[in-house]
Protein backbone atom coordinates (compact mmCIF):
# COMPACT_ATOMS: atom_id res chain seq x y z
CA UNK A 1 0.00 0.00 0.00
CA UNK A 2 1.41 3.94 -0.93
CA UNK A 3 -0.05 5.84 1.82
CA UNK A 4 2.06 8.40 3.26
CA UNK A 5 2.43 7.38 6.97
CA UNK A 6 0.70 11.19 7.78
CA UNK A 7 -1.95 10.48 5.39
CA UNK A 8 -5.27 12.81 6.32
CA UNK A 9 -8.26 9.92 6.98
CA UNK A 10 -10.62 11.23 8.05
CA UNK A 11 -14.96 12.37 7.24
CA UNK A 12 -16.58 15.70 5.65
CA UNK A 13 -19.63 17.41 6.68
CA UNK A 14 -21.03 21.09 6.39
CA UNK A 15 -22.77 23.25 9.36
CA UNK A 16 -25.90 23.69 6.81
CA UNK A 17 -26.98 20.15 6.90
CA UNK A 18 -25.58 18.78 9.88
CA UNK A 19 -25.25 21.93 12.38
CA UNK A 20 -28.79 22.56 13.49
CA UNK A 21 -29.44 24.99 16.29
CA UNK A 22 -30.85 27.29 13.42
CA UNK A 23 -32.10 29.72 15.80
CA UNK A 24 -29.67 29.70 19.04
CA UNK A 25 -27.08 30.90 20.27
CA UNK A 26 -27.61 34.22 18.32
CA UNK A 27 -27.03 32.54 14.38
CA UNK A 28 -29.40 34.55 11.98
CA UNK A 29 -31.38 32.67 9.12
CA UNK A 30 -29.10 31.51 5.99
CA UNK A 31 -31.28 30.70 2.33
CA UNK A 32 -31.12 26.65 3.47
CA UNK A 33 -33.39 27.93 6.68
CA UNK A 34 -36.09 28.93 4.29
CA UNK A 35 -35.73 25.47 1.92
CA UNK A 36 -38.11 22.67 2.25
CA UNK A 37 -37.13 18.77 2.07
CA UNK A 38 -38.23 17.34 -1.16
CA UNK A 39 -37.23 13.71 -3.12
CA UNK A 40 -34.72 12.98 -5.61
CA UNK A 41 -38.36 13.39 -8.31
CA UNK A 42 -39.11 16.57 -6.82
CA UNK A 43 -37.22 19.93 -6.23
CA UNK A 44 -36.90 21.44 -2.83
CA UNK A 45 -39.13 24.67 -2.31
CA UNK A 46 -38.29 27.92 -1.27
CA UNK A 47 -40.96 29.78 0.78
CA UNK A 48 -42.35 33.34 1.79
CA UNK A 49 -44.47 35.30 3.04
CA UNK A 50 -46.00 38.57 1.64
CA UNK A 51 -46.90 41.86 3.41
CA UNK A 52 -50.64 40.75 3.67
CA UNK A 53 -49.31 37.42 5.46
CA UNK A 54 -49.78 35.26 2.67
CA UNK A 55 -47.54 32.70 1.93
CA UNK A 56 -46.07 30.87 -0.66
CA UNK A 57 -43.34 28.67 -2.36
CA UNK A 58 -41.34 28.70 -5.50
CA UNK A 59 -38.70 26.15 -6.61
CA UNK A 60 -35.20 26.34 -5.36
CA UNK A 61 -33.77 25.28 -8.85
CA UNK A 62 -34.07 28.28 -10.63
CA UNK A 63 -37.44 29.73 -9.39
CA UNK A 64 -38.39 33.50 -8.45
CA UNK A 65 -40.17 34.67 -5.40
CA UNK A 66 -43.01 37.65 -6.12
CA UNK A 67 -42.22 41.67 -6.08
CA UNK A 68 -42.97 42.14 -2.47
CA UNK A 69 -42.41 38.92 -0.85
CA UNK A 70 -40.27 38.16 2.01
CA UNK A 71 -38.16 34.52 2.08
CA UNK A 72 -39.30 33.10 5.41
CA UNK A 73 -40.22 29.73 6.96
CA UNK A 74 -44.06 28.98 6.96
CA UNK A 75 -46.59 26.94 8.59
CA UNK A 76 -47.25 23.77 6.74
CA UNK A 77 -43.37 23.27 5.17
CA UNK A 78 -41.15 21.14 7.31
CA UNK A 79 -37.03 22.13 7.04
CA UNK A 80 -34.79 19.60 7.24
CA UNK A 81 -31.44 21.80 8.01
CA UNK A 82 -33.55 23.51 11.12
CA UNK A 83 -32.19 20.58 12.91
CA UNK A 84 -29.92 19.06 10.49
CA UNK A 85 -28.35 15.86 12.62
CA UNK A 86 -28.00 18.05 15.89
CA UNK A 87 -24.31 18.47 15.32
CA UNK A 88 -24.81 22.13 17.40
CA UNK A 89 -25.75 20.00 20.83
CA UNK A 90 -23.93 16.98 20.25
CA UNK A 91 -20.76 17.95 18.83
CA UNK A 92 -19.27 15.95 22.07
CA UNK A 93 -20.47 12.55 21.28
CA UNK A 94 -19.69 12.57 17.64
CA UNK A 95 -16.12 13.89 18.26
CA UNK A 96 -15.40 11.03 20.12
CA UNK A 97 -17.34 8.53 17.46
CA UNK A 98 -14.44 10.19 14.93
CA UNK A 99 -12.21 9.95 17.57
CA UNK A 100 -12.97 6.16 17.73
CA UNK A 101 -12.71 5.60 14.17
CA UNK A 102 -9.31 6.78 13.77
CA UNK A 103 -9.67 10.43 11.83
CA UNK A 104 -6.85 12.42 11.51
CA UNK A 105 -8.74 14.99 9.64
CA UNK A 106 -12.38 16.04 10.13
CA UNK A 107 -13.83 19.08 7.51
CA UNK A 108 -16.88 21.29 8.82
CA UNK A 109 -17.91 24.93 7.95
CA UNK A 110 -18.56 27.87 9.81
CA UNK A 111 -21.81 28.88 9.25
CA UNK A 112 -21.22 32.79 8.51
CA UNK A 113 -24.64 33.52 9.74
CA UNK A 114 -23.64 32.41 13.44
CA UNK A 115 -20.94 34.71 13.39
CA UNK A 116 -22.79 37.92 11.41
CA UNK A 117 -26.06 36.82 11.89
CA UNK A 118 -27.04 39.53 8.48
CA UNK A 119 -23.53 39.52 7.48
CA UNK A 120 -23.43 43.35 8.30
CA UNK A 121 -23.14 43.75 12.02
CA UNK A 122 -19.77 45.67 13.20
CA UNK A 123 -19.15 43.21 16.05
CA UNK A 124 -19.08 39.52 15.79
CA UNK A 125 -21.70 37.30 17.95
CA UNK A 126 -19.51 36.02 20.33
CA UNK A 127 -21.89 33.08 21.36
CA UNK A 128 -21.14 31.30 17.26
CA UNK A 129 -17.49 32.27 18.14
CA UNK A 130 -17.44 30.85 21.43
CA UNK A 131 -18.95 27.76 19.58
CA UNK A 132 -16.86 26.70 16.89
CA UNK A 133 -13.38 27.42 19.56
CA UNK A 134 -15.19 24.34 21.62
CA UNK A 135 -15.16 22.17 18.74
CA UNK A 136 -12.08 23.20 17.41
CA UNK A 137 -10.60 22.45 20.60
CA UNK A 138 -12.88 19.41 21.45
CA UNK A 139 -10.83 18.24 17.99
CA UNK A 140 -7.49 18.97 18.79
CA UNK A 141 -8.51 16.94 22.21
CA UNK A 142 -8.18 13.53 20.07
CA UNK A 143 -5.45 15.38 17.58
CA UNK A 144 -7.78 15.49 14.74
CA UNK A 145 -6.84 17.92 12.61
CA UNK A 146 -9.66 20.71 11.43
CA UNK A 147 -10.29 21.60 7.86
CA UNK A 148 -12.76 24.14 7.71
CA UNK A 149 -14.95 25.60 4.88
CA UNK A 150 -15.06 29.12 5.03
CA UNK A 151 -18.18 28.94 2.85
CA UNK A 152 -20.12 25.77 2.72
CA UNK A 153 -23.60 27.03 0.99
CA UNK A 154 -25.18 29.08 3.67
CA UNK A 155 -24.17 32.90 3.09
CA UNK A 156 -26.70 34.68 5.78
CA UNK A 157 -30.16 35.29 4.40
CA UNK A 158 -29.81 39.00 4.80
CA UNK A 159 -27.00 39.35 1.90
CA UNK A 160 -29.03 36.62 -0.16
CA UNK A 161 -32.42 38.72 -0.08
CA UNK A 162 -31.53 41.80 0.80
CA UNK A 163 -27.65 42.74 -0.75
CA UNK A 164 -27.89 40.76 -3.53
CA UNK A 165 -25.79 37.94 -3.04
CA UNK A 166 -22.44 37.50 -5.15
CA UNK A 167 -23.93 39.84 -7.72
CA UNK A 168 -22.71 42.84 -5.65
CA UNK A 169 -19.29 43.33 -5.20
CA UNK A 170 -19.57 44.31 -1.69
CA UNK A 171 -20.45 41.58 -0.64
CA UNK A 172 -16.62 40.75 -0.89
CA UNK A 173 -15.74 43.02 1.80
CA UNK A 174 -18.15 41.10 4.01
CA UNK A 175 -17.07 38.06 3.76
CA UNK A 176 -13.00 39.86 3.99
CA UNK A 177 -14.29 41.02 7.87
CA UNK A 178 -15.77 37.38 8.10
CA UNK A 179 -12.76 35.93 7.27
CA UNK A 180 -10.68 38.25 9.33
CA UNK A 181 -12.65 37.55 12.16
CA UNK A 182 -12.09 33.52 12.39
CA UNK A 183 -8.93 33.98 11.06
CA UNK A 184 -7.82 35.96 14.39
CA UNK A 185 -9.97 33.50 16.76
CA UNK A 186 -8.92 30.37 15.26
CA UNK A 187 -5.53 30.88 14.36
CA UNK A 188 -3.95 28.58 17.10
CA UNK A 189 -6.85 25.98 16.12
CA UNK A 190 -7.07 25.72 12.73
CA UNK A 191 -4.45 25.38 9.73
CA UNK A 192 -6.02 23.91 7.04
CA UNK A 193 -8.56 25.98 5.13
CA UNK A 194 -11.30 26.19 2.35
CA UNK A 195 -12.48 29.14 1.07
CA UNK A 196 -15.79 28.13 -0.96
CA UNK A 197 -17.18 25.32 -0.78
CA UNK A 198 -17.85 23.80 -4.72
CA UNK A 199 -17.24 26.74 -6.04
CA UNK A 200 -17.56 25.76 -9.85
CA UNK A 201 -21.83 25.40 -8.62
CA UNK A 202 -22.31 29.13 -9.17
CA UNK A 203 -22.28 27.36 -12.87
CA UNK A 204 -23.72 24.45 -12.63
CA UNK A 205 -27.27 25.69 -13.46
CA UNK A 206 -26.36 25.47 -16.99
CA UNK A 207 -25.35 21.83 -17.04
CA UNK A 208 -28.77 20.78 -14.56
CA UNK A 209 -31.35 22.52 -17.00
CA UNK A 210 -30.70 22.87 -20.52
CA UNK A 211 -33.16 25.60 -20.59
CA UNK A 212 -32.03 28.24 -18.29
CA UNK A 213 -32.05 31.30 -19.09
CA UNK A 214 -28.84 33.50 -20.57
CA UNK A 215 -29.25 35.80 -18.13
CA UNK A 216 -28.98 33.64 -15.22
CA UNK A 217 -25.85 31.79 -16.98
CA UNK A 218 -24.49 35.54 -17.34
CA UNK A 219 -25.15 36.00 -13.68
CA UNK A 220 -23.34 32.61 -12.54
CA UNK A 221 -20.06 33.94 -14.06
CA UNK A 222 -20.26 37.69 -12.60
CA UNK A 223 -20.87 35.74 -9.02
CA UNK A 224 -18.28 33.33 -9.77
CA UNK A 225 -15.88 36.04 -10.92
CA UNK A 226 -16.73 38.13 -7.35
CA UNK A 227 -16.10 34.65 -5.15
CA UNK A 228 -12.77 33.71 -7.18
CA UNK A 229 -11.96 37.77 -5.96
CA UNK A 230 -13.05 37.45 -2.90
CA UNK A 231 -11.24 34.23 -2.02
CA UNK A 232 -7.84 35.35 -3.72
CA UNK A 233 -8.31 38.22 -1.32
CA UNK A 234 -8.85 36.46 1.97
CA UNK A 235 -6.06 33.92 1.01
CA UNK A 236 -3.67 36.70 0.57
CA UNK A 237 -4.37 38.18 3.59
CA UNK A 238 -3.56 34.55 5.71
CA UNK A 239 -0.23 33.76 3.62
CA UNK A 240 1.03 37.31 4.89
CA UNK A 241 -0.68 37.18 8.59
CA UNK A 242 -1.05 33.67 9.06
CA UNK A 243 2.49 31.73 7.42
CA UNK A 244 1.59 28.64 9.16
CA UNK A 245 -2.39 28.60 7.75
CA UNK A 246 -2.96 26.11 4.49
CA UNK A 247 -5.10 27.51 1.96
CA UNK A 248 -6.93 25.89 -0.72
CA UNK A 249 -9.64 25.59 -3.24
CA UNK A 250 -12.73 23.40 -2.92
CA UNK A 251 -14.06 22.53 -6.68
CA UNK A 252 -16.90 19.90 -7.13
CA UNK A 253 -15.44 16.78 -9.48
CA UNK A 254 -17.45 17.36 -12.52
CA UNK A 255 -16.02 14.77 -14.35
CA UNK A 256 -16.73 12.95 -17.01
CA UNK A 257 -16.08 10.97 -20.05
CA UNK A 258 -16.84 11.06 -24.71
CA UNK A 259 -19.70 9.23 -24.51
CA UNK A 260 -18.66 7.82 -28.07
CA UNK A 261 -15.03 7.98 -29.87
CA UNK A 262 -16.99 10.26 -32.02
CA UNK A 263 -13.98 12.89 -32.49
CA UNK A 264 -16.85 15.43 -31.49
CA UNK A 265 -17.92 13.84 -28.66
CA UNK A 266 -14.09 14.09 -27.48
CA UNK A 267 -14.28 18.01 -28.20
CA UNK A 268 -17.48 18.46 -26.68
CA UNK A 269 -16.31 16.77 -23.55
CA UNK A 270 -12.95 18.78 -23.70
CA UNK A 271 -15.06 21.81 -23.79
CA UNK A 272 -17.50 20.78 -21.09
CA UNK A 273 -14.58 19.93 -18.58
CA UNK A 274 -12.75 23.27 -19.24
CA UNK A 275 -16.00 25.26 -18.67
CA UNK A 276 -16.86 23.45 -15.16
CA UNK A 277 -14.31 21.86 -13.70
CA UNK A 278 -10.85 23.25 -15.21
CA UNK A 279 -12.20 27.42 -15.59
CA UNK A 280 -12.53 27.39 -11.67
CA UNK A 281 -9.33 25.42 -10.91
CA UNK A 282 -6.95 27.02 -12.99
CA UNK A 283 -8.08 30.48 -11.58
CA UNK A 284 -7.62 29.59 -8.01
CA UNK A 285 -4.23 27.57 -8.38
CA UNK A 286 -2.78 29.03 -11.19
CA UNK A 287 -3.94 32.33 -10.02
CA UNK A 288 -5.27 33.61 -13.51
CA UNK A 289 -7.74 32.41 -16.09
CA UNK A 290 -7.16 30.27 -18.47
CA UNK A 291 -7.67 31.35 -22.33
CA UNK A 292 -10.87 29.34 -22.76
CA UNK A 293 -12.49 31.52 -20.48
CA UNK A 294 -12.99 34.30 -23.10
CA UNK A 295 -14.96 32.23 -25.15
CA UNK A 296 -17.19 31.47 -22.35
CA UNK A 297 -17.60 35.74 -21.63
CA UNK A 298 -18.24 36.44 -25.61
CA UNK A 299 -20.78 33.64 -25.45
CA UNK A 300 -22.82 35.30 -22.57
CA UNK A 301 -21.62 38.95 -23.82
CA UNK A 302 -19.66 39.75 -21.09
CA UNK A 303 -17.24 42.46 -20.59
CA UNK A 304 -13.70 41.21 -20.59
CA UNK A 305 -12.49 43.96 -18.71
CA UNK A 306 -14.87 43.23 -15.82
CA UNK A 307 -12.89 39.97 -15.39
CA UNK A 308 -9.33 41.17 -16.03
CA UNK A 309 -9.51 43.93 -13.63
CA UNK A 310 -8.86 41.75 -10.65
CA UNK A 311 -5.70 39.80 -12.38
CA UNK A 312 -3.66 41.70 -10.22
CA UNK A 313 -5.38 40.03 -6.94
CA UNK A 314 -6.42 36.84 -8.65
CA UNK A 315 -2.54 36.20 -9.43
CA UNK A 316 -1.13 37.11 -5.38
CA UNK A 317 -4.26 35.08 -3.71
CA UNK A 318 -3.85 31.38 -5.41
CA UNK A 319 -4.11 28.85 -3.23
CA UNK A 320 -1.63 26.33 -2.12
CA UNK A 321 -3.48 22.69 -2.13
CA UNK A 322 -6.01 21.40 -4.50
CA UNK A 323 -9.41 19.80 -3.02
CA UNK A 324 -12.46 18.33 -4.71
CA UNK A 325 -15.03 16.30 -4.23
CA UNK A 326 -15.68 12.86 -5.95
CA UNK A 327 -18.71 10.83 -5.81
CA UNK A 328 -19.26 9.82 -9.73
CA UNK A 329 -18.61 10.59 -13.69
CA UNK A 330 -20.92 11.41 -16.06
CA UNK A 331 -20.62 11.06 -20.17
CA UNK A 332 -20.99 14.10 -22.62
CA UNK A 333 -22.12 13.18 -25.74
CA UNK A 334 -23.20 15.06 -29.07
CA UNK A 335 -25.92 12.48 -29.72
CA UNK A 336 -28.52 13.67 -27.35
CA UNK A 337 -31.04 10.89 -27.56
CA UNK A 338 -28.83 8.82 -25.76
CA UNK A 339 -30.24 8.08 -22.21
CA UNK A 340 -29.80 10.55 -19.45
CA UNK A 341 -28.32 9.93 -16.32
CA UNK A 342 -29.34 11.72 -12.55
CA UNK A 343 -32.74 11.22 -10.63
CA UNK A 344 -35.62 13.19 -11.32
CA UNK A 345 -34.42 16.57 -12.77
CA UNK A 346 -30.77 16.57 -11.32
CA UNK A 347 -29.10 15.27 -14.60
CA UNK A 348 -25.66 16.11 -15.28
CA UNK A 349 -24.97 14.23 -18.58
CA UNK A 350 -25.83 10.93 -20.21
CA UNK A 351 -25.78 6.90 -19.16
CA UNK A 352 -22.24 5.12 -19.17
CA UNK A 353 -23.15 1.85 -20.14
CA UNK A 354 -20.09 0.16 -18.05
CA UNK A 355 -20.76 1.75 -15.02
CA UNK A 356 -23.49 0.74 -12.20
CA UNK A 357 -25.65 3.33 -10.38
CA UNK A 358 -27.11 3.85 -7.06
CA UNK A 359 -30.94 4.62 -5.86
CA UNK A 360 -30.24 8.73 -7.01
CA UNK A 361 -28.83 8.01 -10.46
CA UNK A 362 -25.53 8.24 -9.57
CA UNK A 363 -22.90 6.39 -11.42
CA UNK A 364 -20.54 4.39 -8.66
CA UNK A 365 -16.72 4.70 -10.53
CA UNK A 366 -13.83 4.17 -8.91
CA UNK A 367 -11.67 4.25 -12.08
CA UNK A 368 -12.68 7.82 -12.29
CA UNK A 369 -11.28 8.82 -9.26
CA UNK A 370 -7.96 7.51 -9.94
CA UNK A 371 -8.01 8.91 -13.65
CA UNK A 372 -8.94 12.47 -12.08
CA UNK A 373 -6.41 12.70 -9.58
CA UNK A 374 -4.26 11.92 -12.36
CA UNK A 375 -5.22 15.03 -14.30
CA UNK A 376 -5.30 17.24 -11.76
CA UNK A 377 -1.84 16.18 -10.55
CA UNK A 378 -1.08 16.51 -13.80
CA UNK A 379 -2.40 20.02 -14.33
CA UNK A 380 -1.44 21.50 -11.34
CA UNK A 381 1.12 20.07 -9.26
CA UNK A 382 0.08 21.30 -5.86
CA UNK A 383 -1.14 18.33 -3.36
CA UNK A 384 -4.51 17.38 -3.33
CA UNK A 385 -7.32 16.84 -1.06
CA UNK A 386 -10.18 14.23 -1.89
CA UNK A 387 -12.64 15.76 0.61
CA UNK A 388 -16.13 14.38 -0.81
CA UNK A 389 -16.97 11.04 -1.60
CA UNK A 390 -19.27 8.18 -0.50
CA UNK A 391 -22.60 6.41 -1.55
CA UNK A 392 -25.98 7.94 -1.01
CA UNK A 393 -27.69 5.26 -0.30
CA UNK A 394 -31.29 3.89 2.50
CA UNK A 395 -29.99 2.16 5.24
CA UNK A 396 -31.76 -0.47 7.55
CA UNK A 397 -30.97 0.35 11.38
CA UNK A 398 -32.14 -2.78 13.01
CA UNK A 399 -33.50 -4.11 16.09
CA UNK A 400 -30.50 -4.56 17.76
CA UNK A 401 -28.90 -1.19 17.02
CA UNK A 402 -26.78 -2.44 14.35
CA UNK A 403 -27.00 -1.20 10.19
CA UNK A 404 -25.77 -3.61 7.48
CA UNK A 405 -24.39 -1.57 4.69
CA UNK A 406 -22.04 -3.89 2.66
CA UNK A 407 -22.86 -1.53 -0.32
CA UNK A 408 -21.36 1.21 1.27
CA UNK A 409 -18.28 -0.60 2.33
CA UNK A 410 -17.84 -1.91 -1.72
CA UNK A 411 -18.12 1.54 -3.01
CA UNK A 412 -15.89 2.86 -0.16
CA UNK A 413 -13.20 0.11 -0.94
CA UNK A 414 -13.01 0.83 -4.97
CA UNK A 415 -12.04 4.01 -4.36
CA UNK A 416 -9.51 3.45 -1.18
CA UNK A 417 -7.98 0.68 -3.89
CA UNK A 418 -8.01 3.44 -6.76
CA UNK A 419 -6.57 6.35 -4.31
CA UNK A 420 -3.84 3.80 -3.75
CA UNK A 421 -2.84 3.28 -7.28
CA UNK A 422 -3.18 7.15 -7.64
CA UNK A 423 -0.49 7.11 -5.13
CA UNK A 424 1.51 4.87 -7.17
CA UNK A 425 1.30 6.63 -10.04
CA UNK A 426 2.90 9.79 -8.51
CA UNK A 427 0.27 11.57 -7.33
CA UNK A 428 0.63 13.69 -4.31
CA UNK A 429 -2.57 13.09 -2.66
CA UNK A 430 -2.82 13.90 1.42
CA UNK A 431 -5.86 13.89 2.33
CA UNK A 432 -9.46 11.53 1.90
CA UNK A 433 -12.89 12.83 4.02
CA UNK A 434 -15.39 10.93 2.72
CA UNK A 435 -18.73 12.57 3.08
CA UNK A 436 -21.55 12.71 5.73
CA UNK A 437 -19.01 10.28 7.69
CA UNK A 438 -21.89 10.92 9.94
CA UNK A 439 -25.78 11.00 8.38
CA UNK A 440 -27.09 14.37 7.48
CA UNK A 441 -29.40 16.44 5.42
CA UNK A 442 -28.97 15.80 1.28
CA UNK A 443 -28.02 19.40 -0.38
CA UNK A 444 -29.90 18.45 -3.32
CA UNK A 445 -33.12 17.06 -1.80
CA UNK A 446 -33.27 17.64 1.65
CA UNK A 447 -33.63 14.11 2.28
CA UNK A 448 -32.56 12.14 5.48
CA UNK A 449 -32.53 9.05 4.15
CA UNK A 450 -30.53 9.47 1.00
CA UNK A 451 -27.62 8.33 3.79
CA UNK A 452 -23.65 8.39 3.33
CA UNK A 453 -22.30 8.35 7.20
CA UNK A 454 -20.57 5.73 8.80
CA UNK A 455 -22.55 6.50 11.60
CA UNK A 456 -26.73 6.21 11.39
CA UNK A 457 -28.46 8.74 12.99
CA UNK A 458 -32.61 7.89 14.14
CA UNK A 459 -34.12 10.42 11.98
CA UNK A 460 -36.43 10.49 9.45
CA UNK A 461 -37.79 12.69 6.31
CA UNK A 462 -40.52 14.54 8.15
CA UNK A 463 -38.24 14.99 11.47
CA UNK A 464 -39.19 12.61 13.58
CA UNK A 465 -36.62 10.22 15.80
CA UNK A 466 -34.38 10.57 18.95
CA UNK A 467 -31.47 11.56 17.15
CA UNK A 468 -29.74 9.09 18.52
CA UNK A 469 -25.84 7.80 16.77
CA UNK A 470 -25.45 4.16 16.11
CA UNK A 471 -22.58 2.54 14.38
CA UNK A 472 -22.98 0.92 10.90
CA UNK A 473 -20.90 -1.77 9.85
CA UNK A 474 -18.85 0.69 7.79
CA UNK A 475 -17.87 2.05 11.20
CA UNK A 476 -15.95 -1.11 11.89
CA UNK A 477 -14.40 -1.00 8.11
CA UNK A 478 -13.29 1.81 7.92
CA UNK A 479 -12.14 1.86 11.38
CA UNK A 480 -9.54 -0.96 10.23
CA UNK A 481 -8.97 1.11 7.05
CA UNK A 482 -7.43 3.80 9.04
CA UNK A 483 -5.79 1.90 11.47
CA UNK A 484 -3.77 -0.14 8.94
CA UNK A 485 -3.40 3.04 7.03
CA UNK A 486 -5.07 1.73 4.15
CA UNK A 487 -3.48 -1.66 3.69
CA UNK A 488 -6.76 -4.03 5.25
CA UNK A 489 -9.59 -3.32 3.27
CA UNK A 490 -11.68 -6.80 3.65
C1 LIG B 1 -21.91 18.10 -2.58
C2 LIG B 1 -22.04 19.08 -1.48
C3 LIG B 1 -22.41 18.53 -0.17
C4 LIG B 1 -23.18 17.24 -0.19
C5 LIG B 1 -22.88 16.30 -1.34
C6 LIG B 1 -23.83 15.16 -1.54
O1 LIG B 1 -22.26 18.69 -3.76
O2 LIG B 1 -20.86 19.82 -1.29
O3 LIG B 1 -22.94 19.56 0.59
O4 LIG B 1 -24.44 17.31 0.20
O5 LIG B 1 -22.74 17.00 -2.54
O6 LIG B 1 -24.94 15.56 -2.26
P1 LIG B 1 -26.41 15.25 -1.80
O7 LIG B 1 -26.50 15.67 -0.39
O8 LIG B 1 -27.26 16.06 -2.69
O9 LIG B 1 -26.59 13.79 -1.99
Amino acid sequence: MSFPKNFFWGGATAANQYEGGWNEGGRGPAKTDVTTGATKDTPRFITYMMPDGTTGKFSSFGGKKPEGARLAPVEGFYYPNHIGTDFYHRYKEDIALFAEMGFKMFRMSISWSRIYPTGTEAEPNREGLKFYRDVFTELRKYNIEPLVTISHYDTPLYIEEDLGNWKNPEVIGLFEKFCHTIFEEYKDLVKYWLTFNEINSALMMGLFFQGTAPEMLKAGYINLHNQFVASAKVVKYAHEKYPQFKMGCMIAGLISYPLTPDPKDILANQERTQDYFYYAGDVMVRGAYPNFAKKSWKKYGLDPAFFEKDAQILKEGHVDFFTYSYYSTSCHTTHTDAPKDGGGNLSIGYVNPYLHYSEWGWSMDPDGLRYSLNEIWDRYQVPIMVVENGLGAIDKLEEDGTVHDPYRIDYMRGHVEAMDKALEDGVDLIAYTPWGCIDLVSASTGEMRKRYGMIYVDMDDEGKGTLDRFKKDSFYWYKKVIASNGEDLD
